[in-house]
């Protein structure tokens, strides 16, 4: 933005009253535009540029904090830069080249100079705030949250299991555990909120519904990645993935986040507790078994596709 604004440094900066209302209107005509734009389209402005690249249909608060800010910031990225834009454009126009004479040099400008080396600070300043603001937000964790889920990753599959309190020293109460066949279903409660505590059973992985607008790596170790989410707001199935190459079957990490009222989600925990499957529990509850947004892959693994070529290599057949 420095490198910008000082393109208009040698042509703007004659101390000329009639330019300098020029300029002033020309940039009251970039801001008021842009607050125009917001003010005509309102919430909608994320929704009618797509978004500005970001994914859209977050199901937490926080996701739609995240949503709100980036939406925020691209506002203000165009208001800046229609006003960069406007200015450069209208150098180009109002000094022309009309002969051969040298035009008026200035330079050491100090109301220029103050402005920007100001203004970029500023809108840095103003970026940084509220992302420090949103920032917090979203990596908040409480002392009692609703719900708290331990996430087992592995090679190649999950295992999430509901327990009893935080960290390594709680219990699990319940347990659904994914298989090459069957996809895990992580079963959560609309309006409560979740806790999710990760951990590893060999190498990196990463717990991400992009519903939630949000991914964790998961370690191996004595590292447990906690976050939370203050709800989740809405019902419905959402697939989930492993977002960390972790191996040669890392694409086949698929798993599915099922979001149920808070008085279905008793009743399935009450079914696991019980000794009911996965599956059963979901019956139970008039959901349906299985994952509905991905399901197991075939990993095509028989003999009929089995490299003969290759069967003695390392074999020491
Ligand atoms: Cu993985």
């Amino acid at each position: 933005m420095v490198a910008r604004s000082s393109e208009v440094r040698p042509s703007a900066v004659r101390h000329s009253a009639r330019r300098g209302r020029g300029a002033g209107r020309l940039a009251g005509l970039g801001l008021g535009g842009a607050a125009l734009l917001v003010l005509l389209t309102g919430c909608d402005v994320g929704k009618a540029f797509g978004g500005f690249g970001w994914p859209q249909g977050g199901i937490t608060p926080e996701a739609n904090r995240m949503y709100d800010l980036w939406i925020a910031s691209c506002i203000a990225a165009l208001a800046v830069g229609v006003f960069v834009w406007g200015l450069i454009f209208w150098c180009v126009v109002r000094y022309r080249k009309r002969g051969n004479e040298l035009p008026v040099q200035t330079r050491y400008n100090l109301p220029m100079e103050f402005l920007y080396t100001i203004a970029p600070i500023l809108i840095v300043s103003v970026l940084f705030y509220y992302t420090a603001i949103v920032q917090t937000d979203v990596v908040r964790t409480t002392k009692n949250p609703d719900v708290t889920v331990e996430v087992v990753a592995f090679k190649w599959n999950w295992q999430f299991n509901y327990r009893d309190g935080q960290g390594r020293d709680a219990n699990t109460e319940a347990s659904v555990l994914g298989t090459s066949e069957v996809i895990p279903v992580l079963v959560l409660p609309t309006g409560r909120s979740i806790r999710f505590e990760e951990t590893s059973r060999d190498v990196i992985h990463s717990f991400w519904v992009p519903e939630l607008l949000f991914k964790r790596d998961v370690f191996p170790g004595s590292v447990r990645n906690v976050f939370e989410v203050s709800s989740l707001d809405q019902e419905g199935a959402y697939v989930g993935r492993c977002a960390e190459l972790c191996g040669s079957y890392h694409a086949f990490m698929n798993f599915e986040l099922r979001v149920v009222s808070p008085e279905k989600y008793d009743q399935f925990l009450a079914a696991k507790k019980s000794g009911k499957s996965t599956q059963e529990a979901l019956e139970s509850i008039g959901e349906e078994p299985y994952a509905q947004t991905t399901k197991p892959f075939d990993t095509r693994r028989s003999t009929a596709n089995f490299n003969p070529d290759a069967a003695t290599a390392g074999a020491g057949k």
